[in-house]
């Protein structure tokens, strides 16, 4: 009885079932026998185990709703981005727990992504310019929508370093493609989707001249610029497809943050921007850093696009071609009303469309607001031209007054807003280190505010970014864990904080170490909206996800040679390789297909050759075509690196280059 009454009535306020805790009062005799295992033994009672650990009912409550017994699944995905690792964390919801971290803009060993076989060519499609570009500082996954709802099939993110963005497949979780943005030299608005995924939107950061041609800093309001590209996405395919992409001129003012309209806004984005005014340093001549430039005025601009009309426009021809791609010049938009601007508080950051579609709420980093915009509003002054005037590149721009219903004091400045399910807003706030909730319906006061570990930068809410939000789980994305995880060095980990917020009260539930980089966005979805494949189709090229033509088959294994080209038909199954040994001559062009003839989930082999920085992962069914130049004589073996079977490390086999005579 004793749990019952320590633990009692907190814990029934919670929701949790008080069975769990009577169930432990039997546990008594139990204790007994498992002595030998210490005072932590699972025969412990509930209250002696939280005593022996130090935990708390809040800890307890924490425990029993993020806790996923073995052989039981997690009820969401987060799908975050890996920051400067440039990979996608995938993780469960609520257990915190690693799922798995999909190779995308760096090289991922494990998968096999970037050391020899086909995903190559995916990162090769990313280089810019050239040159070869292996790491991201990959900011704002974004699950591709439906009708404004995530449908699990795609994920697209960006590389705010290095301007591009990459489509992973949620069919099998892994990259298929990564295109290059020519126009901007970095972005940081994307990788956002429109309610049926028609378009990703990719929106530039630091200005620079269209197709980053050089231009002293003095001509930076002539020359440099912004830009925002609207990535057509080919569903059937599973591409973006280039030629049918488009892009708009923006000013020079450094645009940040993005979001795509819905519902009432559908047709229509939104981007933000800081530095209107334009500042570009020179802290060696004396001049000041662009921090201090960039913070003069009052007002930077949220720039309003009607992407719909815009379409038309590009549709009618009425574009320059620059860098192969079609750019809406602001001497079109700005006069067509298919750009427009409208004041924000100073340097703001977050850009949130509201599920409705109804608001766009904007948070000021050096404001202690967030500023919720009126899209019938804003539709209305661009239809009927009501603006107060035009900034230095003739854009139109709407008196902030007439354009929102009202701003909220949220604190120390506010970033990013995400929702619930009914009307009510969390938003990070960085300098308080807080979550604060409020409401965008009736603009009420943050409720309450959460203190969270530390400088909260990002957050995400269940199935935050859809036109339903599920109102259950905030994630706060703290920066600096100083006191939360052993330490590892100066540089700390990441925290992730899971909060419920199906109460009255929001209530923290574990933390979770990021170990990695510092991810800047996530999103959230119901588990049972991914249905990934579990094996490849027998001879599947991952790339195409069809099967590959130059596929290796069971008893037609060959080395064909011809000339200095030499092309080996290999297969792998339990526990051998076919051929097992390959010679060839120093110099010669080698293309090794390797295919998995397995066929059972489990069966999971990889295929490297030492010292060749070649390694590819095989699972069932899998073909990879792995092309090379044999340039460095020697003998050299060839293995497989996943323990699948008793006679894995019998999976092997070996590498020979002969020496050019001298
Ligand atoms: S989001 S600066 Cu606030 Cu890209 Cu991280
Ligand atoms: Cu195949 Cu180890």
């Amino acid at each position: 009885m004793r749990a019952r009454t320590i633990l009692g009535s907190s814990l029934l306020a919670a929701g949790l079932a008080a069975t769990i805790f009577a169930g432990c009062e039997n546990k008594h005799e139990a204790k007994q026998d498992t002595q030998a295992t210490g005072s932590l033994g699972a025969s412990a009672s509930i209250v002696e185990l939280m005593k022996a650990r130090g935990l708390s009912e809040a800890d307890v409550e924490g425990a029993l709703k993020t806790y996923v017994p073995s052989g039981k699944m997690d009820e969401y995905y987060i799908f975050a981005s890996g920051g400067q690792s440039g990979n996608v964390d995938v993780i469960g919801v609520p257990s915190m727990r690693l799922l798995k971290v999909i190779g995308v803009f760096t090289p991922e060993s494990w998968q096999g992504w970037g050391f020899g076989g086909d995903s190559d060519k995916v990162l090769e499609g990313g280089n810019q310019g050239t040159h070869k570009i292996r790491w991201a500082d990959m900011h704002h996954p974004n699950l591709s929508e439906t009708k404004g709802d995530y449908d699990g099939k795609f994920l697209f993110v960006n590389d705010k370093a290095n301007a591009r963005v990459a489509v992973v497949d949620l069919a099998d979780f892994s990259t298929k493609q990564i295109v290059p943005n020519p126009l901007a030299a970095s972005d940081h608005g994307g990788a956002f989707v429109t309610p049926d995924t028609d378009y990703v939107i990719e929106t530039s950061q630091y200005p620079a001249p269209l197709g980053r041609d050089y231009a002293p800093l003095s001509q930076y309001k002539e020359k440099y610029r912004g830009v925002a590209i609207f990535w057509k996405f080919d569903r059937s395919k599973g591409r973006i497809d280039p030629a049918k992409s488009w892009a708009m001129e923006l000013p020079p003012y450094t645009q940040d943050l993005a979001d795509a309209g819905k519902v009432d806004s559908d047709g229509w984005a939104f981007i933000n921007s800081f530095n209107t005014e334009m500042a570009i340093g020179g802290t060696l001549d004396g001049k000041p850093p662009i921090e201090s430039g960039a913070s003069q005025n009052d007002m930077d601009f949220l720039h309003v696009i009607n992407w719909k009309k815009a379409e038309e426009l590009v549709n009618a021809g009425k574009t320059k071609t620059i860098a192969g791609m079609r750019v809406l010049m602001m001497d079109v938009s700005g006069p067509e009303g298919v750009l427009s601007l409208v004041g924000e508080p100073k340097s703001p950051h977050g850009c949130d469309v509201t599920p409705d579609g109804k608001s766009v709420i904007v948070g000021g980093k050096l404001d202690t607001h967030t500023t919720i915009y009126d899209f019938a509003k804003m539709k209305t002054l661009i239809g009927e031209k009501k603006f107060e005037g035009k900034d230095p590149y003739g854009i139109p721009i709407m008196a902030f007054k007439e354009a929102i219903s009202g701003q909220v004091e949220i604190g120390l400045g506010p970033l990013h807003t995400v929702f619930g399910d009914h009307g009510d807003a969390y938003t990070s706030v960085f300098i308080e280190s807080v979550v604060a909730k409020w409401s965008y319906k009736d603009f009420k006061k943050p409720v309450e505010k959460l203190k969270v570990q530390y400088n909260i930068g990002h957050i995400l809410a269940a199935e935050g970014d859809t036109v339903s939000p599920d109102g259950k789980y905030v994630v706060a994305m703290n920066k600096m864990s100083m006191d939360r995880f052993l330490p590892v060095g100066p540089l700390y980990p990441q925290n992730f904080q899971l909060i419920d917020i199906t109460g009255d009260k929001m209530r923290k539930l574990s933390d979770m170490p990021l170990g990695n980089a510092e991810p800047h966005y996530s999103q959230m979805i119901k588990a049972d909206k991914i249905k990934p494949v579990k094996v490849y189709k027998p001879g599947t090229n991952a790339i195409t996800m069809e099967q590959d033509p130059l596929r290796a088959e069971g008893g037609k294994e060959r080395i064909v040679r011809n000339g200095t080209k030499v092309e080996v038909f290999m297969t792998a199954i339990r526990s051998h390789f076919t051929p097992d040994q390959i010679e060839v001559d120093e110099g010669d062009d080698v293309t090794i297909h390797v295919t998995s003839l397995e066929s059972a989930e489990d069966q999971t082999h990889g295929f490297t050759i030492d010292m060749y920085n070649i390694n590819v992962s095989l699972e069932a069914g899998k073909n990879e075509n792995i092309s090379f130049k044999a340039d460095m004589p020697g003998t050299y073996p060839m293995y497989c690196t996943e323990f699948c079977s008793a006679l894995h490390l019998e999976m092997a086999g070996y590498f020979l280059v002969k020496p050019k005579r001298k």
